[in-house]
């Protein structure tokens, strides 16, 4: 038992669509009234209070349950890059989530790998995996779910170093998030306490091409400026010619 407590948290969620990311948010911070289904565009970083522990939590976009990095729109893998410099100086965790309803298959391990890879080699040491929909395994317990569900979903957990939690984001049950701040403090432990560090290089090309981006919008909006000015003209010297006839 690790009776250190860590005054600040920085936490990232992760993982593919509609998998319950916001949700698990609001539990953390005890929101419990929660906007049904609304699709998160952008990432964004909330603050709050577990306990004594001061969190900053960053939501993010998720991606296409079977669709691989790769295949990922761009703009969705900037929002899930841009979430590791929402929480300077850098995540502890990153709560990848999974939803305990549904099956997981190889190609859904390719899509989570190729995501999180996204974000640097080291997160893997840092990730603590949460099962959602704990309120649908019925009589099972997550670890009935893991074995049963076969190879993909064992070796996903491995490679987050056994660290998972379910949770049952219908439930207002305080212990569930005591517990996963216990597992999430273990593995900041695991860490010498130290956070993960963002590539700087990551955050230059994100802004780097958000600024190109910008210009273009810029330069096309002054174009259109442009265009009905010379338009205007047109009208204004014919409605002239028409007058003056
Ligand atoms: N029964 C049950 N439903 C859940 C649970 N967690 C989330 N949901 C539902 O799953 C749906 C999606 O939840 P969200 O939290 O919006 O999922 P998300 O991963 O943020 O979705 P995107 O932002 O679109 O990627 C909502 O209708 C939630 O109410 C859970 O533990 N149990
Ligand atoms: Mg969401």
């Amino acid at each position: 038992c690790i009776r250190k407590t860590i005054p600040k948290l920085q936490i990232i969620l992760l993982g593919s669509r509609s998998v319950g990311k916001t949700s698990v948010g609001n539990t953390i911070l005890g929101i419990m009234e929660q906007e049904d289904g609304r699709r998160t565009a952008q990432s964004v970083a909330r603050h709050g209070f577990v306990g004594k522990t001061e969190i900053t939590l960053v939501d993010t976009p998720g991606w296409w349950k079977s669709l691989r990095a790769f295949d990922t729109l761009e703009a969705i893998k900037e929002e899930v890059m841009r979430s590791m410099f929402l929480c300077p100086p850098g995540p502890h965790v990153f709560l990848l989530v999974i939803d305990a309803d549904a099956s997981f298959k190889a190609k859904h391990l390719d899509a989570v790998t190729t995501h999180m890879e996204l974000l640097g080699e080291g997160v893997w040491r840092h990730t603590v995996v949460v099962f959602t929909r704990g309120d649908w395994l019925g009589p099972n317990t997550i670890e009935q779910y893991i074995e049963g569900e076969g190879e993909a979903i064992q070796s996903l957990v491995e490679q987050c170093g056994n660290r998972y939690h379910v949770i049952d984001n219908k439930k207002a049950d305080e212990t569930q998030i005591t517990e996963l701040l216990e597992k999430i403090t273990w593995t900041v432990a695991g860490n010498g306490w130290s956070h993960f560090f963002p590539d700087e290089k990551i955050f230059l090309t994100i802004e780097e091409k958000t600024r190109r981006v910008e210009e273009g919008a810029r330069l096309r909006q002054s174009q259109v400026k442009a265009k009905r000015k010379s338009l205007r003209g047109t009208v204004q010297s014919s409605s002239i010619n028409v007058t003056s006839k």
